[in-house]
């Protein structure tokens, strides 16, 4: 089974384990709705729809987590949906932070309904991820492990609020190292991707030592995730022209390919970069002149070598775990779908 197709296995239960979150919350109406219009449930009339509400990518993690050790998947699903509710919470407001319009080809939150109105439904679902793990109660999840999972969900939350301000701090700067990236992007996007197989693991068992394999498979996967999705937004190539996006250039992004570069490149070229940088609004020259520095110095192989060794790291974790079974050979296939994706 390809990594596609696990996901679309386990997308309608996530899905359904979300809404029942939603279950006793209906007033006032368009709060909710909106929310929903995020989630792909709704279109921008708040009418029902079945559109593309993202991968999913995260809660299945934590449901495989939890099947990989448990056997079963029926205690992990308000966790997983709440993993699912903070990682569209951040969203929502990475969106307002960084004006995007258009998030999963659709306009975003803000763009539709305004920055006040946007960060009070991000706010709304953040409530609505710690209200959905409290459903473990209903399942007879020991207290204990409820604070735990609650416990893991918070202080996740935190590190992105860490990582947010590390990659706000970036912009502007010319100083800024793979190490301070790396370190970055451990908690903007790895430690949710932890915490999806940290909290599977926790649900299904008390061997803190297995747990934590799982954990740290989870990290360094996350850490390739983001890695792979940098190179996307530089070289992802457009349907029309079939040349490189280049969006995150544009856009100035200290993503990890342009950081290679201004590590790496020649005296000339760092000062082009630096002076390129520096600019408010880059023409398509200085794209172009970015993505031939990029290529000089070889930057999308070293930025795929790099995910490569974090993707080998993170399966030696599992293999770790000492654990073979089905559930176990779909995490493996998820995580190579994860680093190999184009989207
Ligand atoms: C405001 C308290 C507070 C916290 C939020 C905005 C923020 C702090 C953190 C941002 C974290 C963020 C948006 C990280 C980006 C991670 C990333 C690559 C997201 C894309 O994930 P996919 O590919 O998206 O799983 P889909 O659309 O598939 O769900």
């Amino acid at each position: 089974m390809d990594g596609k197709e696990i996901l679309n296995q386990h997308l309608g239960m996530i899905d359904a384990e979300i809404n029942r979150a939603f279950n006793g919350h209906d007033f006032p109406k368009p709060l909710y709705d909106i929310m929903k219009y995020h989630l792909g449930w709704l279109d921008e009339e708040l009418k029902h729809v079945d559109q593309y509400g993202g991968k999913r990518f995260r809660p299945t993690l934590c449901l495989l987590t939890y099947n990989a050790i448990g056997g079963v998947y029926d205690k992990a699903l308000p966790a997983a949906a709440a993993i699912e509710l903070i990682h569209n919470f951040s969203l929502i407001h990475d969106d307002i932070e960084d004006m995007d319009t258009e998030r999963r080809h659709k306009p975003t939150v803000w763009k539709l309904w305004g920055v006040p109105h946007a960060i009070n439904v991000g706010d709304g679902m953040h409530v609505m991820a710690n209200l959905a793990a409290l459903r473990l109660n209903e399942l007879n999840v020991t207290h204990s492990k409820i604070v735990d999972v609650i416990g893991i969900l918070n202080r996740t939350v935190m590190d992105l609020c860490e990582g947010q301000y590390l990659d706000m701090s970036f912009e502007g700067r010319t100083d800024v190292t793979t190490d301070m990236y790396l370190e970055m992007i451990s908690r903007k996007t790895a430690a949710l991707i932890e915490a999806s197989t940290f909290i599977g693991a926790v649900l299904a068992t008390n061997n803190e030592e297995l747990a934590g394999h799982f954990r740290k498979f989870g990290r360094k996967i996350g850490i390739a995730f983001q890695i792979v999705d940098d190179i996307i937004g530089i070289w992802q190539r457009t349907e029309k022209t079939g040349k490189p996006t280049a969006s995150d250039i544009r856009n100035k992004k200290k993503t990890l390919p342009i950081l290679y570069a201004f590590e790496k490149a020649s005296k000339k070229n760092r000062k082009l970069l630096t002076d390129t940088y520096k600019k408010d609004v880059l023409s398509d020259e200085d794209v172009t002149n970015i993505l031939n520095v990029l290529e000089d110095v070889d930057a999308r192989e070293a930025s795929q070598k790099i995910a490569s060794k974090f993707e080998r790291e993170a399966l030696e974790e599992l293999n770790r775990s000492r654990v073979q079974n089905e559930a176990m050979d779909k995490l493996k296939a998820l995580a190579n779908f994860l680093v190999n994706r184009t989207y």
